[in-house]
């Protein structure tokens, strides 16, 4: 474990680019916001001091209206597409114009917890009307109906990106005006671990119809061809809110704290628009047509993390949990092993991902279930501790999928050991 925990240091500080960290030196030369959030978590495990910069720097690019990007592109880099100016945010610095997963209040809470002192209270105090600004942004621009849900614009925005959870939804999106553009990322990784060109052109379709509004995000909310209610969103959104109602509670935010209580009351009431069941699992919808997508995906298993407590719908989400450990070596496949899409190494339609697990297992083990949240833990340490800290793996034999040497992993095993 000692020499687990010194090889993912090494790996944070090899990726520390001075107040941030990138995901991966080659594949991802930049900010990502969801990565930063897990790679404070990481952090926290041994210098509290640095997690606090890595979630300030962050929120240095936020926007005025609250948004946060899922990129900030700090310094040039061409090893990247689409790059600062393809977005062309407009902004300083230059970001992308779309969000992630909003991992970060929970980043914030885990940080502040592991040192809870003087001198970090001053910067949680500064620090929290920023994230209060990025919950708000949420409720006002991706729940306009008020279903509790989080509406995405993007698959780039959920992080999983070519879950086939996006491929009817993407079917209106037009790709006949994208044009030429290269790859990066083919040229750092084998395709196969990689998204079709059919998903990069929806994929860049999209960024050009929001570069095209100048990136008003209430237009896109409501004009944008794709917009999915996201299950994996929607449920780290919920858990963030209720981690960041405990952090303005700390703070003696009262007016703060009975807004973080209505939107945890919205969520908690109307998120059961995801629960399929014919299918009995938790699943993205489709906010144009108002179809399920029909997938078991590792998104489905994060109710417990969001702290979604139904006995029907947990014990239906756990049985998934036993069939799938039935079917793979390594919990939790992106994508159900059972299903004909499966591929075991092409990114989120198979492969393991720690910080899915992380969620996976911390929501697992709070409800109570102790066995499958004790599996999860393990066999994501396994994975890293045979393979590597990769990008992700095959929950089939464990074998690589994507870029190594990644700071989200590395930072998983600190927080985990
Ligand atoms: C992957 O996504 C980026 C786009 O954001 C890409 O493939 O170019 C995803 O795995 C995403 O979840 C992650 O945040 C990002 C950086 O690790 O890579």
């Amino acid at each position: 474990m000692a020499d687990l925990t010194s090889a993912a240091r090494a790996i944070l500080t090899a990726n520390d680019r001075g107040g941030y960290t990138v995901p991966n030196g080659t594949v991802y030369p930049f900010q990502w916001n969801w990565d930063s959030a897990f790679v404070a978590i990481g952090f926290a495990a041994y210098d509290v001091d640095r997690a606090w910069t890595e979630l300030e720097t962050l929120f240095r690019a936020q926007w005025a209206d609250g948004f946060v990007p899922h990129i900030v592109f700090w310094k040039d880099d061409d090893g990247y597409f689409p790059g600062p100016d393809v977005w062309a945010s407009g902004t300083d610095p230059r970001t992308s114009g779309i969000t992630q997963p909003p991992v970060a209040a929970t980043a914030a809470r885990q940080v502040w917890e592991r040192s809870p002192t003087p001198e970090y209270r001053a910067r949680l105090e500064a620090l929290f009307p920023r994230l209060m600004a990025y919950h708000r942004w949420f409720r006002d621009m991706r729940d306009p109906e008020g279903r509790g849900v989080v509406v995405t614009v993007h698959p780039w925005e959920t992080g999983r990106d070519n879950s086939p959870e996006w491929d009817a939804p993407g079917d209106l999106i037009d790709v006949s005006g994208v044009g030429d553009y290269t790859r990066r990322d083919t040229g750092h990784l084998d395709h196969k671990m990689r998204p079709t060109k059919l998903e990069y052109d929806r994929y860049l379709a999209l960024v050009q119809f929001g570069r095209a509004t100048g990136w008003d995000h209430a237009r896109i909310a409501r004009e944008s061809p794709f917009r999915v209610a996201d299950t994996g969103m929607s449920m780290i959104l919920l858990r963030a809110n209720r981690d960041l109602l405990a952090l303005a509670e700390l703070l003696g935010k009262g007016v703060e704290a009975d807004e973080l209580r209505a939107m945890i009351a919205t969520s908690e009431a109307g998120i059961g628009w995801l629960w399929n069941a014919e299918k009995q699992c938790w699943n993205s919808r489709d906010m144009i047509t108002g179809a399920h997508s029909g997938f078991v995906t590792s998104a489905s298993f994060l109710s417990f993390y969001a702290g979604i407590r139904d006995a029907g719908k947990d014990a239906a989400t756990l049985a998934h949990v036993e069939r799938i450990a039935g079917r793979v070596r390594y919990l939790m496949p992106s994508l159900d092993p059972e299903d004909p899409g499966f591929q075991m190494v092409r990114y989120w339609r198979g492969p393991v991902w720690a910080v899915v697990n992380w969620m996976i297992g911390t929501g697992l083990a709070e409800a109570g279930h102790d066995r499958w949240a004790a599996k999860v833990r393990q066999d994501t340490l396994d994975l890293i501790a045979t393979t590597g800290f990769m990008e992700a793996y095959s929950p089939v034999d464990g074998g690589a999928s994507g870029g190594d040497d990644f700071s989200w992993t590395a930072a998983i095993a600190l927080a985990w050991t």
